[in-house]
């Protein structure tokens, strides 16, 4: 795509540029300044850019409802400098071990029945060991058995670790690269971002839906935030979905005491993203507790269509909720049924 001028048709007072993006086109060739002219956009353009691609490939008004469960929290050899759950830190998490499989299923009805369509479970690993790898394909196979999407976040996969997570018929897998390569090493030295991309190759390679996005707000300048969303649609597929995090922070870590982000940046930043990876369901993640309606109105405005409801995330909170209940009812949202992302496998 090129940025084409298109004077006069947004603003008929005239002065008014906006970039013109063809919603049909899926593309992996973006540059940095493209994006960066996006993100630029007066903020009336940007979020009418959006729009059009969001209408092309989704239901304005549907949202994707996920519930998150930490099923094994806490002690992770990891130094993530956000984490809440590495053990290089003082946080006052405690620590336990993986969770029995019955347990899993019980909390994964209950989501469902407060409305959730696909559950999702993470656990504060490098990586799986092989013999974990029973439990948490029983995991999956029990919960697609209830008519839930699943979704793992167990850290970095070997290959036969992919193959049995596919096998057991895991729908995503989310592995964020977090933030842009550059920025990368002032917040995680034990693993590389190569070695998330290597992740991300074996996953996607073995058919299962790619989850992975980043973090806002980890001190990180808007050139790495551009650089984060060029990575990810650049990529030989979009991932299928895309969560943007607003830093939980959490005291004890390195981030712990970072500066907010600017409420309009993040919706920008959400904006561009819907636009970039037009078919991708884009998740207003992590942050959503600590943000207005009025900011998750704009978020959903700008194409984010899926987020996580129930009380708790990993370990930090989310809003309550009859609190959510009663925004999706002022917003007329509904919830998207499961499988429906345009570019699911
Ligand atoms: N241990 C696995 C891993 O790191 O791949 C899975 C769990 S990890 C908690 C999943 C993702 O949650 C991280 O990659 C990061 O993007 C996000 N995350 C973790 N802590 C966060 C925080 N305090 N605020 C926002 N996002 C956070
Ligand atoms: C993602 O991108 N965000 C979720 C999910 N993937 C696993 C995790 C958010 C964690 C927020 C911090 C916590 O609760 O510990
Ligand atoms: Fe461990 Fe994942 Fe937290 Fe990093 S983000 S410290 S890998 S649990």
């Amino acid at each position: 795509m090129t940025i084409q001028t298109r004077i006069g048709e947004t603003k008929p007072q005239g002065g008014a540029v906006s970039a013109r993006t063809n919603p049909d086109e899926t593309r992996h060739d973006w540059t940095r300044e493209e994006l960066q002219a996006l993100f630029d956009l007066p903020f009336n353009d940007l979020m009418f850019e959006a729009q059009l691609v969001h209408r092309r490939w989704f239901k304005p008004d549907e949202v994707q409802m996920s519930t998150l469960l930490s099923i094994k929290t806490g002690g992770c050899p990891e130094d993530c400098g956000y984490c809440a759950q590495s053990a290089k830190f003082e946080t006052g998490l405690k620590a336990s071990k993986l969770m029995e499989v019955e347990r899993v299923l019980a909390e994964a009805r209950r989501a469902k029945d407060a409305g959730a369509t696909r559950y999702c479970m993470g656990a504060a690993w490098r990586e799986p060991k092989d013999r974990d790898m029973d439990m948490v394909c029983a995991m999956v196979e029990g919960i697609k058995e209830m008519g839930m999407e699943t979704c793992m976040t167990l850290g970095m996969l070997s290959g036969q670790q992919v193959h049995r997570l596919a096998q057991s018929g895991l729908d995503y897998y989310n592995h964020n690269i977090d933030t842009s390569e550059e920025y990368y090493p002032k917040v995680i030295s034990t693993r590389t971002y190569q070695d998330r991309l290597d992740t991300l190759e074996r996953v996607r390679n073995a058919g299962i839906n790619v989850c992975s996005g980043g973090i806002v707000g980890m001190g990180e300048s808007p050139s790495d935030r551009i650089g984060m969303l060029m990575t990810l649609a650049n990529l030989e597929e979009h991932p299928q979905s895309v969560p943007i995090n607003m830093l939980m922070p959490v005291e004890g870590t390195p981030l712990g005491m970072s500066e907010k982000v600017d409420p309009i940046d993040f919706v920008r930043l959400i904006a561009v993203a819907r636009i970039a990876m037009p078919k991708s369901v884009v998740r207003l993640s992590a942050g959503r507790e600590h943000m207005s309606e009025e900011t998750q109105a704009l978020c959903f405005l700008a194409g984010a269509n899926s987020i996580f409801i129930g009380e708790k995330l990993l370990t930090t909170k989310n809003p309550e909720a009859d609190k959510d209940a009663k925004l999706f009812a002022k917003l007329g949202i509904k919830s998207m049924p499961a499988h429906s992302c345009p570019s699911e496998k």
